[in-house]
């Protein structure tokens, strides 16, 4: 089955090539589709926006994710929000944000979240979910993945997973979870 990856973000093309390898689709880009602006305030009102317009424009099933970070000492934010947390630009500079907002603070539990929507062309849905939840560091640590990875140690780990592989950091994060729930569902050919 051929499959548009419907996302902008070069960590998650890379995590989601590496976690539906096994299926045997042919995965493809976006093509310079723009993907719509994310105007919804749950993870799966923005990744079925996404899913949905490649599908519609592509013609084709289409896979989105919208995911974030939830912060306990910052009552659950960034959330939706966390790809555009504190108007920062890189990853880098939105990890300093966070760690300046957080500075001095005892309670450094985080949860990741992660809602992958396949999305069909004539409108059918599937929706997958997988959270990980861990604690914050107050410094980067490590140089794999993306965004805020650096900083977040998942429970029962000492590593970040910036300081995992791919394939290690699928085994336990909220997008390889979400994608896990997806490849079994899909393990007879497509779900009924
Ligand atoms: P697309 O919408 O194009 O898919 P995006 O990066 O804008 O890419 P989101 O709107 O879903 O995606 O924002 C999610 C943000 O949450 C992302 O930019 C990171 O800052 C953070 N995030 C999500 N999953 C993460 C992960 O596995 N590791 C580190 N940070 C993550």
């Amino acid at each position: 089955m051929r499959v548009v990856v419907a996302t902008g973000n070069a960590g998650k093309v890379r995590e989601i090539a590496e976690a539906l390898g096994g299926l045997g689709w042919q995965l493809e880009g976006l093509g310079g589709l723009p993907l719509p602006e994310e105007t919804g305030t749950t993870y799966e009102e923005n990744a079925a926006l996404k899913a949905c317009a490649a599908a519609v424009t592509r013609g084709l099933p289409a896979l989105a994710d919208d995911s974030g970070l939830e912060v306990s000492a910052l009552n659950g934010q960034p959330g939706v929000y966390s790809a555009r947390f504190g108007n920062r630009a890189s990853d880098t500079e939105r990890n300093l944000y966070l760690l300046e907002k957080l500075r001095g603070a005892a309670d450094r539990r985080a949860r990741f979240v992660s809602v992958v929507i396949l999305a069909y062309p004539d409108g059918h849905l599937e929706t997958y979910r997988g959270e990980l939840t861990g604690t914050l560091l107050e410094g980067p640590r490590g140089d794999n993945g993306f965004g805020y990875d650096p900083l977040f140690v998942p429970d029962g780990e000492t590593r970040t997973l910036a300081e995992m592989t791919v394939a290690e950091k699928r085994a336990i994060s909220h997008r390889g979870r979400a994608l896990a729930a997806l490849i079994e569902a899909h393990r007879n050919g497509p779900p009924a």
